[in-house]
């Protein structure tokens, strides 16, 4: 008899929990953290809820956002206390500086009458707080409280690179919005930002030396007669910045050359091979005019503008393009002939490695580390570069077998101006017949099966990259991102090993429904039959 009361005891907690677990958010979380345990019980979250950090470090900043978010969700406001009260109802949040533990791993457990997370820096305690913001309702309910089912996650990143990119030359995108985009970025655990801030179509950062670069440079007349425009301040910069590292975000900004350079030669032709005249491109595609890599002036100008732009960014990288520079221009420049002879250099190809590797030498002067698209492997990268696999994961593999760190963002999977539906059920998006849907975002993995397992640690991780050619606007943008950031999240941090679609597919519905309360615009495409039959048949078909 008592055997069996504890038995139906047992059942009815078990039969509890998952009832619980079905009903809650806390276990759809993305990405997915790496291990979950669920126990009996649950948390009350109400506005008598302390906030516990030590005011002498960094936690103290995570509370006040932990607070700010509860605030926004239960529409109450929690205190911030320096102590702990037993039974009292709380979330302590500590750093413990002197553990070993990954910075950006976190343990986040839920107790009866306290949740504990705790990191052994202020970046894993902001995941765990992230973690938690998705426990709470999806719609903002203002009802002052809400319950949390018991359970330890113990998480960290598969990679330490998790990054999200930005073409703002094609379209200008506003400093409100790349706030909003860090905020979501940072929500779903990305931390960088990959600011694509000049191409043939403008040139977007103030450069104080070079006026023209904003007044012309920044402005084109598109083909039905509208003005395209825009630029950020150096002051709207640093907020950027700022904004971003209060998120754990780095900024990295990218400065396209020897190619994509067409704005910068209107405003500069005489630093081209033909001397010009250019205006900014009205079109897309690739151009021939670049900058001369004999003109030992282009390496002024292009170091005057490093000069004031890398001082905006303490991050750790800088990218400089180096994609798609066509060699016609340069196989008839009398400077750059010159060139190739004066460096014994075999062809233009040599060239573009020694235009990639004086820029480096500069960058490094000035403590960056170059981070370049895979081209920068043609005539010689240094080992010191890390390159940005994107026409494939292929440029990874060579620059892993080199031993040069990698970023892989291959078009195939990472690309989020391509199509993720059927077209004619689409807007307009980058080419014709490229296809990629969430699900094939899902099924990306950085490491290629092909990579040799010594290499494999060159692979920092990977980066999804929103060009911004057919997105003309800030919705769009979002639209193009989301549900496909949210699968790219879980590739780039969770455990490969635990990857299931359908699972996945689930906590879709409800992000999407937390997303849209937030404001953001998210794509249905994923869940048409059209998208699901179309991405069926293009699977190859079974031996
Ligand atoms: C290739 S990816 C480019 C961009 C285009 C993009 C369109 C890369 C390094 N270059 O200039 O916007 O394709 O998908």
């Amino acid at each position: 008899m008592k055997m069996n009361l504890l038995a139906g005891l047992m059942m009815t907690i078990s039969i509890g929990v998952n009832v619980q677990a079905k009903e809650s958010n806390a276990l759809q979380i993305i990405p997915e953290p790496q291990k979950t345990v669920l126990s009996a019980g649950q948390f009350t979250l109400s506005g008598t809820t302390v906030v516990v950090c030590n005011p002498s470090d960094d936690s103290k900043s995570v509370g006040d956002n932990l607070v700010g978010i509860i605030q926004n969700s239960l529409g109450v406001e929690c205190r911030i206390s320096d102590k702990y009260a037993p039974h009292q109802s709380a979330i302590v949040l500590t750093i413990n500086k002197n553990s070993a533990a990954n910075p950006e791993a976190y343990q986040l457990k839920i107790e009866h009458s306290k949740i504990l997370i705790s990191a052994s820096s202020a970046q894993g305690l902001f995941y765990g707080v992230q973690t938690l913001r998705q426990m709470l309702p999806v719609q903002k309910t203002g009802a002052g409280t809400c319950s949390l089912p018991c359970l330890t996650i113990t998480d960290e990143p598969r990679f330490a690179y998790r990054g999200l990119h930005l073409d703002v030359s094609r379209h200008f995108f506003d400093k409100a919005f790349i706030f909003k985009y860090i905020d979501l970025m940072a929500m779903y655990k990305f931390n960088k930002f990959h600011w694509h801030l000049t191409d043939d179509q403008g040139w977007r950062i103030e450069v104080k030396k070079y006026p023209k670069l904003t007044s012309v440079s920044s402005v084109r007349v598109d083909c039905k007669g509208d003005t395209v425009k825009g630029f950020y301040t150096q002051q709207d910069i640093r907020e950027v910045v700022a904004y971003a590292a209060s998120r754990y975000v780095e900024v990295i900004p990218e400065i396209e050359m020897p190619g994509h350079a067409q704005a910068a030669l209107a405003a500069f032709p005489a630093l081209s091979c033909s001397g010009g005249p250019f205006k900014v491109e009205t079109t897309w595609g690739v151009f021939n005019d670049v900058f001369c890599a004999g003109n030992d002036k282009t390496f002024d100008f292009l170091c005057d503008v490093l000069d004031e732009v890398i001082p905006l960014f303490p991050g750790k990288y800088f990218h400089i393009g180096g994609d798609e520079c066509p060699k016609v221009r340069w196989e008839r420049c009398v400077k750059c002939q010159a060139r190739i002879k004066a460096e014994s250099l075999k062809n233009e190809h040599e060239l573009q490695g020694y235009f990639m590797r004086r820029i480096e030498k500069h960058l490094m002067e000035k403590g960056k580390k170059m981070i370049g698209w895979e081209e920068i492997l043609e005539g010689g990268v240094s080992k010191t570069a890390t390159v940005m696999s994107w026409t494939s994961v292929k440029g990874g593999l060579k620059a892993a077998s080199l031993g040069n760190e990698v970023v892989m963002c291959p078009q195939k999977e990472c690309y989020f101006d391509h199509c993720q539906g059927v077209e004619a059920e689409e807007p307009p998006s980058f080419g014709h017949g490229q296809f990629l849907p969430l699900k094939s975002v899902y099924n990306f993995d950085p490491i290629p099966a092909a990579m040799p397992a010594d290499q494999r640690k060159f692979v920092l991780g990977g980066q999804a990259n929103v060009w911004s050619e057919h997105i003309p606007d800030t919705r769009q943008v979002e639209y193009m991102l989301f549900p496909r950031a949210l699968a790219m999240s879980e590739c780039l941090w969770s455990d490969p090993g635990k990857k299931n679609f359908e699972r996945f597919e689930c906590k879709v519905a409800l992000h999407t429904e937390r997303l849209r309360s937030m404001g953001v615009v998210v794509a249905d495409s994923w869940n048409r039959a059209s998208t699901k039959e179309k991405w069926e048949k293009l699977q190859p078909k079974g031996l």
